[in-house]
Formats: C-alpha cells, sequence, structure tokens
C-alpha cells in the first residue's frame, strides 16, 4: 500500500536554540476540527516535499520559512516519515520564519507558539503526538 505523501513544519523561533513551537488549531474537515497540529498538507503530483513544505505555509501562515533538519520519523519505507492514520505518511522539517508574521487561514481557527512547558497544553492531533514528543526531546536538550 502505498501513502499518500505529506509534508508538516516544526516551525520553531529560533533553530539553533528554539524555545517557541507553533502550533495550529485545524478548522476543517470536521473529523478533525478543533485539533492541533503542525501546520502542513498534501505534497501536489510532480511537487517535491521541500517546495511543497515552503507552498503550505506560505497558503495556511503567509509566511516564508527556512528549513532546518528532517525529525525523522519511524516509516523508513517513505522517506523517514510518521505514519497518518493508515494512509498518508508525513515527512517534517525543523523550520524558522524568515518573512512575515503567521496569521491563520480558513485551514485553521487558531495558531499558538507554545513553550516547552506548554507543549501538551493543547490537543494534538493522535498523529502529530508522537511527533511533538519527538520535538520535545530537542527543546530539552537546548
Ligand atoms: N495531517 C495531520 N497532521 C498534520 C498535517 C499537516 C496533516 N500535521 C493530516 C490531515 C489530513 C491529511 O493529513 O488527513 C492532509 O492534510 P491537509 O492537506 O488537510 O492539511
Ligand atoms: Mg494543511
Amino acid at each position: 500500500m502505498t501513502r499518500r505523501a505529506v509534508v508538516g513544519a516544526a516551525i520553531v523561533d529560533d533553530l539553533r536554540r528554539p524555545t517557541r513551537l507553533l502550533a495550529a488549531q485545524r478548522a476543517e474537515p470536521s473529523s478533525l476540527a478543533g485539533g492541533w497540529e503542525l501546520p502542513g498538507g498534501k505534497v501536489e503530483p510532480g511537487e517535491g516535499p521541500i517546495d511543497a513544505l515552503h507552498r503550505e505555509v506560505q497558503e495556511e501562515l503567509d509566511v516564508r520559512v527556512r528549513l532546518g533538519d528532517q525529525v525523522p520519523g519511524p516509516l523508513t519505507a517513505a522517506g523517514a516519515a510518521w505514519p497518518l492514520g493508515a494512509s498518508y505518511a508525513m515527512q517534517v522539517w525543523w523550520a524558522e520564519i524568515i518573512d512575515g508574521t503567521p496569521e491563520f487561514g480558513p485551514e485553521h481557527q487558531a495558531i499558538r507558539w507554545l513553550t516547552p512547558d506548554e507543549l501538551y497544553d493543547v490537543a494534538w492531533l493522535t498523529d502529530d503526538l508522537p511527533i511533538v514528543q519527538r520535538l520535545e526531546a530537542a527543546f530539552r536538550c537546548t
């Protein structure tokens, strides 16, 4: 079975010494509305994952980002991606904003910058939670 490719951004205030993570609360579909996620979305046919991530953060948050390292996930067959249900695999990169102030659009109903101590104050989507746990380890190391 081939999982459809999704990309996500772990947007932090400073790639070198992260102290805040940007979380976005989904507005749709109704099955996911209210849940918090790393911003991102589906890679379009013929598009590379990096290009897709830049496009998604521009569309969803109206910012430009610089990417850091990839956050490797357990799905080695899908480019070290993270499983999203049975149908999608998400590749995640650290990112920092180089232009603009994030503002949510129709896909989201709120955004929040979380400190390490606030990481679990929002209701993460089930599939995003293990990724956040992985990110937390990096926060704690800095
Ligand atoms: N998804 C889950 N967590 C995320 C992202 C960016 C996406 N951090 C799931 C929600 C949808 C699918 O992946 O089922 C495609 O995402 P989108 O294009 O609707 O944002
Ligand atoms: Mg999206």
